[in-house]
């Protein structure tokens, strides 16, 4: 072990009234802190028990011989625990101010308070788990969904680490190549030997950028799929919005241009977050607030992940919606034809040349007149629900990180390309294998030393 000399504790369960709370302690004097404040039923002290076992018993304060609850308590003693360290986790009720006098008597038994992810912070400097499985942990706590849990399970278990790991030993080999002609320079690196290098570079970069394009779906569990509901005014935006949600959230009326705002709604369907989000309908603002609101709409959908196109079919296709669906171009879109109770008057001629994802027929009159376009949008979340058992990119440090992985090893090809040295070439590589690296927060070129020297043999 190598990090930490003090123990720590805090109150791991959320306050508030609860059958039960765990206070939980960290560290090389988590037994003796116990031996101070627990009486154990049978009387033995915690630090003469056996680990991994349930001891019931009383807490008492620090000074003094107050009961302050009766309580279970386990041990985990390292490195078989969380954090690597010996760990206590003491079970009592969870009253908040029980749970607070119980934190106060570790504290004054010698512990300290712990920091945020502090625990967690632990188990990766003992090298229970890497920094992107750290990240996975809180990834799962912070999970909205089903789904985000999968996902979040994926990355805590090690999928996404053993896929880096894997390219990164195949650039450490690489660069072992490559180093080693930069140290034997009589021993120049042969052209057959560059064309591999070149091949097996640009393999690692194609599966990069597949790591990378999967950070969509990352993003989409984690913070939702933004869905933005876009149209001219009064084709039953806001209304479809209500239904969607299942509550009359956005105003509805008869008046063109009611809606000004941004109303949000997280909805769940399928195990996937949906950010629903209603706008301002477009057409020439009458208004200043309007003119704020058009705006707003114009910024939504071009953030939008997916895009709820809605017109009025009991009227025909203006200018007007012909202008908004072309600027909307590349985002996927849904086709929402509403007001389907009313006799339609609606060609769909004229909007062949746009391509959408699916078309639907809605009426927000009943409940189920808006099954259709659930319906369509959750085949639209299918594709995210089956990726969740994949390995994927769902943290920004970590997207960031393939990227600049991917741009050294552009470089790199780019290098060998124009003939440039050894050098420069092992000054890329070695750029890629350290963003790497720093996903599973294990930075450390010896490793390099170490594999080149593995190779050669004894007395070179
Ligand atoms: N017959 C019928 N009327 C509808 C339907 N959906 C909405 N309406 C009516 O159409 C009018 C406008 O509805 P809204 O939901 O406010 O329309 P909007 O697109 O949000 O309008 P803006 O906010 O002005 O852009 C209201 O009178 C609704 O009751 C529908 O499916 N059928
Ligand atoms: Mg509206």
């Amino acid at each position: 072990m190598v990090y930490q000399k003090d123990t720590i504790a805090a109150i791991s369960t959320p306050l508030g009234q609860g059958g039960i709370g765990i206070v939980r302690l960290s560290g090389p004097q988590a037994l003796a802190i116990i031996d101070i404040i627990f009486k154990a039923k049978n009387n033995i002290p915690i630090s003469d028990t056996p680990t991994h076992q349930l001891i019931y018993g009383h807490l008492l304060e620090a000074t003094g011989n107050q009961v302050i609850d009766e309580a279970i308590v386990t041990t985990m003693r390292a490195p078989k625990s969380y954090t690597r360290e010996d760990v206590v986790e003491i079970n009592c009720h969870a009253g908040t101010v029980v749970l607070k006098a119980v934190l106060e008597a570790v504290l004054a038994a010698g512990s300290r308070l712990a920091e945020p992810g502090e625990f967690t912070k632990r188990a990766f400097l003992n090298g229970r788990i890497d920094l992107a499985q750290a990240e996975g942990v809180s990834a799962l706590i912070k999970a909205q969904t089903k789904v985000a849990v999968r996902a979040a399970n994926q990355q805590l278990a090690g999928k996404l680490s053993n896929e880096v790991r894997s390219i990164r030993q195949g650039l450490l080999r690489l660069l072992a190549q490559v180093e080693a002609a930069v140290d034997f320079a009589d021993e120049e690196i042969e052209t057959q030997d560059i064309a591999a290098v070149e091949k097996s570079t640009s393999d690692y970069l194609q599966k990069i950028e597949a790591l990378v394009e999967t950070s969509t779906y990352g993003k989409v569990l984690q913070f939702g799929l933004k869905t933005v509901i876009v149209g001219h005014t009064n084709v039953g935006k806001s209304s479809l919005f209500n239904r969607l949600i299942g509550e009359e959230r956005a105003i509805v009326t008869d008046i063109p241009g009611t809606t000004r705002d941004l109303v949000d709604s997280i909805i769940n369907i399928d195990g996937v977050p949906v950010i629903l989000r209603d706008t301002a309908g477009f057409r020439e603002p009458k208004d200043k607030a309007e003119q704020a609101g058009v705006a707003l709409s114009k910024k939504a959908a071009k953030e939008a992940d997916l895009i709820l196109f809605v017109v009025d079919g009991s009227k025909a296709i203006t200018d007007d919606d012909l202008d908004i669906i072309s600027n909307l171009n590349s985002t996927p879109t849904i086709l929402v034809i509403n007001k389907i109770d009313l006799p339609i008057k609606l060609r769909l001629d004229k909007m062949k040349k746009f391509s959408f994802k699916s078309r639907v027929k809605t009426s927000t009159l009943d409940e189920g007149g808006t099954k259709g376009l659930r319906m369509a949008v959750a085949d639209i979340v299918k594709e995210y629900n089956n990726v969740a058992n994949d390995v994927i990119v769902a943290n920004v440090r970590h997207e960031n990180l393939f990227r600049s992985c991917a741009a050294s090893l552009t470089e790199t090809l780019a290098a060998i390309k124009a003939g440039y040295t050894e050098e420069v070439l092992a000054q890329t590589l070695k750029e890629a294998y350290n963003y790497l690296g720093d996903i599973l927060g294990e930075h450390n070129y010896n490793e390099v030393l170490n594999e080149i020297f593995s190779q050669f043999c004894i007395g070179k």
